[in-house]
C-alpha cells in the first residue's frame, strides 16, 4: 500500500506546489486541473501500480496503521505541550495512526536528523514544526524523492515548498493585531510616549521573525521607541532572565513589556516583582503576551496581563484532514490559517483593523475563560 500511495502522492505534492503561495480554494482548482494535463506521466505511473483497490482509499482501510512521523519543536512552552498533546490524540491507533513523535528540543540539526530518520523508516507521512524557517531545500527534496508527502505545522518554511501544505497562524498579523490594540489603548487612556521593550521568542523561528515585523511596523508607523529587543527563547527563564537584565539597564524608562509567548510573560513577572516595577492594569508597565494560554487568560481576567493575542495550537485535527484528501487523491490547500482572537483584560478597545479587516478584541471576562480549549 505504502509505495502505490506513495506515487500517488509524488503527483498530488507536485500539483500542490503549483498552487504556490496564497493558494486558497480558489486558487488550488485551476491548479489541479492544470496538473491534469502537465503530470500525466506520475499519474499513469500510479494508476500502473496501483490497478486494483488502493488509490482511492484511505490508507487505513486495508487494517494497516498509517505511519506518520512528527519533527517537534521541543517541549519549551505551554503551547507547545498543548500542541504535542493534540498531534498525540489526534495520531493515535484508535485512529488508525502509529505515531513516531520525536521532540527536538530546539535543536535544528537534531530535527534534521529526526526528518532523515523518518525517511529511513519509510514513513507514510512526516510532519515537520520547524525550528527555524531557512535550510530545509536539501531534507525536503530528499522527502520528495522517497516520496513521502510532507506536511508542515505552526512555524513556515521559508527556503522551500517542497511539502504539501502548511497548517498554522499568520504570525505577522498576530504582531500586527499586538501593535494595533497598543496604539488604540494608548490613545484611550491618553498616554501618549511608548517606551517599549520586546522579550523576542526563540531566534530564526518564523514566529519570532513575523511578530516581531508586525509589532515593529505599527511601533514605526506610531513613533514609539523601542529600547530594546532580545531572545528570550520562548521559556519562562528566558524571559525573566532578559526582564531581569531590562530592569537593571533601563530602570524608569520603559512603560511597556511585549512578550512573544506567554511563558516569557511570566518569567518577566517574576523579575518585574523581584525588581519592583508594577505592571498590569493597576500598573506603571503594560504587559502582553503572545499564545492565549488559559493560564495567562486566568491573568488578563485577574489584570495582571493587559492582553493576550492568540495562536492556536491545536492544529493537528487539520493535519489528519489534509492526510485524509491525499489518501484519497486529493489537493489540500498548501497553506491552510487556524483561526485566532485577541482577548484584554479592560473594555475599552471593543475593536481594531488589521490589513484593512475590523476584527473584534475580546474582554475576558468568567465566561470566556471557561471556555478556552486550552
Ligand atoms: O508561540 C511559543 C512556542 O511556534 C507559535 O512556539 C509557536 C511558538 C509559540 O514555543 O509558545
Amino acid at each position: 500500500m505504502k509505495k502505490k500511495l506513495a506515487l500517488m502522492l509524488v503527483a498530488a505534492m507536485t500539483m500542490a506546489t503549483v498552487v504556490g503561495c496564497g493558494g486558497g480554494s480558489e486558487d488550488a482548482a485551476p491548479a489541479a486541473a492544470e496538473t491534469e494535463t502537465e503530470a500525466p506521466a506520475d499519474t499513469a505511473a500510479a494508476e500502473t501500480e496501483a490497478p486494483a483497490d488502493t488509490e482511492a482509499e484511505a490508507p487505513a482501510a486495508d487494517g494497516e496503521l498509517i505511519r506518520v512521523g512528527f519533527a517537534q519543536v521541543g517541549h519549551e512552552s505551554d503551547w507547545r505541550t498543548a500542541a504535542t498533546q493534540s498531534a498525540q490524540t489526534v495520531f493515535s491507533a484508535e485512529n488508525g495512526y502509529e505515531l513516531s513523535f520525536v521532540d527536538c528540543d530546539n535543536d535544528s540539526a537534531a530535527q534534521l536528523d529526526a526528518v532523515r530518520n523518518f525517511i529511513q523508516q519509510d514513513m507514510d507521512y512526516i510532519i515537520i514544526d520547524p525550528i527555524v524557517s531557512t535550510g530545509w531545500d536539501a531534507v525536503l527534496t530528499e522527502c520528495e524523492d522517497a516520496g513521502i508527502p510532507v506536511v508542515v505545522i505552526d512555524r513556515t518554511i521559508d527556503d522551500s515548498d517542497k511539502y504539501v501544505s502548511w497548517v498554522g497562524s499568520d504570525f505577522k498579523v498576530e504582531g500586527l493585531a499586538c501593535g494595533e490594540w497598543l496604539a488604540a489603548y494608548a490613545k484611550a487612556k491618553g498616554i501618549s510616549e511608548i517606551n517599549a521593550l520586546v522579550i523576542e521568542g526563540s531566534t530564526g523561528a518564523s514566529a519570532t521573525i513575523g511578530r516581531t515585523d508586525g509589532f515593529k511596523e505599527i511601533a514605526d508607523r506610531e513613533g514609539w521607541t523601542i529600547l530594546d529587543s532580545q531572545d528570550g527563547d520562548f521559556t519562562e527563564a528566558g524571559g525573566q532572565e532578559v526582564m531581569e537584565s531590562y530592569c537593571q539597564s533601563y530602570a524608569g524608562q520603559f512603560n511597556v513589556v511585549i512578550c512573544q509567548n506567554d511563558n516569557e510573560a511570566y518569567g518577566a513577572m517574576t523579575a518585574m516583582d523581584a525588581a519592583g516595577v508594577t505592571y498590569g492594569v493597576d500598573g506603571d508597565v503594560i504587559i502582553v503576551s503572545f499564545d492565549s494560554n488559559k493560564p495567562a487568560v486566568q491573568l488578563v481576567l485577574d489584570g495582571k496581563l493587559n492582553a493576550t493575542f492568540e495562536c492556536n495550537p491545536l492544529a493537528a485535527p487539520t493535519v489528519d484532514e489534509v492526510i485524509k484528501q491525499l489518501a484519497a487523491g486529493e489537493t489540500p490547500e498548501k497553506e491552510i490559517y487556524m483561526a485566532e482572537a485577541w482577548l484584554a483584560s479592560e473594555d475599552i478597545v471593543p475593536s481594531i483593523t488589521v490589513n484593512g479587516e475590523e476584527q473584534p478584541i475580546i474582554h475576558v471576562t468568567e465566561d470566556v475563560l471557561a471556555n478556552r480549549a486550552y
